[in-house]
């Protein structure tokens, strides 16, 4: 598993033989907005890894309804992701943006590996037992319970061809899925084993410092928006206000010292992290900075880097949202260039499997 050093610089690639590696990844449309954890732990990985990487983004919106969703507000959701990710810089013409539902392949590919996933294997997983757990007595689906083959296939149907050139193929997430890319990874080398190679085994790329952004009112617990309290999270989306009230009141300890000190002042140490991750100097630094001047100040500068951060993504995204034909349009195209590579593996899959071609 690679781990990203810095967070904005992808893995080093090496001397171009052939075509770049490739990426893949996918956020659900579960919220009216991404939340800072995802923007640092993922998102920006995604917009940097597209200069080193032929990129695939999907907003997966299969995922989304193994929990119980109002269609309405899945559709628009699936079209704010949509639009957050190419505020945040996600291109378009070089990255292959799309829904995953446009691709039905994904779908495909999941019943395939879930023929040749146990029971029990996908019972460990942590988030399927914390999401089912939270769904009550009865609430928990089968589709919740094979979500994480779902993801399985998602990510290798864009495993790299055979042939010349790189076949590296990262998949930049948060630390929380680890577990489910081990399994991708299972699944991946299970195939090939039975079926002869076809998959490229995912490497996870997790950054470095910005893994685990937690949650600004319970500082041991991740920030996640199906779990933090309003206050505990940043949005992305959210106004200018707001965004520096919490800031200003996330928990920190008794002391007044800045100081990087995960057991005892976890506050001070997440926001540590954040200041870091997106102003890009050494938490050292950032020490020796505020050191002694109190939590006060700290936390006001905190708070411009945030803001200068999410402004100008807020004013983008409500832009792109202005016009829901254009956006549909460069999703159609997306889907067009993954559906291309997506069919070619679900080919070689069929035949691999022992399914008779339908003739032409
Ligand atoms: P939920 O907690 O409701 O499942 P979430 O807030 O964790 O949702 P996801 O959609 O599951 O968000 O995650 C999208 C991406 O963001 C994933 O790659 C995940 O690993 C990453 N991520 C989510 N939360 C954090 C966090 N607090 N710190 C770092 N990365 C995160
Ligand atoms: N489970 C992931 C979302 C996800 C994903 C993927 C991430 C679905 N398919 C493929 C990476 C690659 C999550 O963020 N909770």
């Amino acid at each position: 598993m690679s781990e990203a050093s810095t967070p904005s610089t992808g893995p080093s690639t090496g001397p171009s033989t052939g075509p770049a590696p490739r990426v893949l990844s996918g956020i659900q449309p579960t919220a009216d907005s991404f939340h800072l954890g995802n923007y640092l732990g993922a998102l920006r990985q995604w917009v940097a890894l597209q200069d080193t990487h032929q990129a695939f983004y999907c907003v997966v919106d299969l995922h989304a309804i193994t929990v119980e969703h109002d269609p309405e507000l899945l559709r628009r959701r699936t079209r704010v992701a949509a639009a957050q990710l190419l505020a945040m810089g996600v291109d378009p013409e070089r990255s292959a943006l799309f829904v995953q539902s446009h691709v039905p392949e994904h779908a495909e590919l999941a019943w395939v590996l879930g023929c040749l996933t146990g029971f029990g294997e996908a019972g460990r997983m942590t988030q399927f037992k914390d999401k089912s757990a939270k769904q009550g007595t009865g609430g928990t689906t089968v589709g919740l319970f094979t979500y994480p083959v779902l993801q399985a296939a998602d990510i290798l149907l864009y495993s790299p061809e055979p042939g010349p050139g790189e076949r590296t193929f990262h998949v930049p997430v948060g630390e929380d899925q680890r577990q489910h890319l081990e399994l991708t990874r299972t699944l991946a080398q299970r195939f090939n084993h039975r079926f002869g190679d076809t998959f490229v085994a995912p490497e996870a790329f997790i950054p470095a410092g910005a893994a685990k952004i937690t949650d600004l009112q319970e500082p041991t617990a991740k920030m996640s928006k199906s779990a933090s309290s309003p206050q505990g999270i940043i949005d992305v989306l959210e106004e200018p206000g707001p965004m520096r009230k919490k800031i200003m009141r996330a928990v920190t300890d008794t002391g007044t010292e800045v100081r990087y000190d995960e057991e005892n002042k976890a506050g001070v140490t997440n926001l540590l992290r954040i200041f870091s991750a997106l102003e890009g100097t050494p938490i050292a630094d950032l020490e020796a900075r505020y050191g002694d001047g109190g939590y006060g100040t700290f936390k006001k500068e905190l708070a411009a880097v945030v803001l200068d951060t999410f402004e100008p993504i807020r004013e983008r995204t409500a832009k792109l949202l202005a016009d829901e034909e254009r956006l549909d349009r460069v999703l159609a195209h997306g889907a067009e260039r993954a559906g291309a590579v997506a069919r070619r593996t679900m080919d070689v899959v069929r035949d691999r499997v022992g399914f008779v071609g339908r003739g032409h």
